[in-house]
């Protein structure tokens, strides 16, 4: 995907500074942080949205949920965190590359508008 932002991101093309990154993944912070900790996780595969998972990702997800978790405690975020992923227009997608935002560092409310 040629034209995907995160994908350039992924590849390295963009110069992001990664807090993780493996074969599967890469972290990095989110151009527009919501919260003192705004962490974006993503696969380097494109894959669209959540939407667009089959059950040969199942692995990916845990290697995902795993990874956050290893940044939530980087990031000492031992008081609680949110992993929020948006699908689709109504879901308030923005970037149209499965992404999970990892938030943490203040009191976070519920319900997300
Ligand atoms: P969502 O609304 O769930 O699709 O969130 C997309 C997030 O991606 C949004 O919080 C801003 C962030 N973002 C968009 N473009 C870039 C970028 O080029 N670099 C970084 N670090 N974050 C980006």
């Amino acid at each position: 995907m040629s034209e995907c932002i995160f994908c350039k991101i992924a590849a390295g093309e963009m110069g992001t500074e990664f807090l993780y990154e493996d074969d599967q993944v890469v972290a990095f912070r989110d151009l527009n942080p919501v919260a003192p900790v705004h962490i974006l996780v993503i696969p380097k595969r494109h894959i669209p949205s959540a939407n667009d998972l089959t059950e040969d990702d199942n692995d990916l997800i845990g290697h995902i949920f795993g990874v956050i978790r290893n940044l939530a405690q980087k990031e000492n975020l031992d008081q609680g965190f949110r992993i929020v992923n948006n699908s689709g227009r109504e879901g308030g997608q923005t970037v149209q590359h499965l992404h999970f935002h990892l938030l943490g560092g203040r009191q976070l409310h519920w319900p997300p508008g």
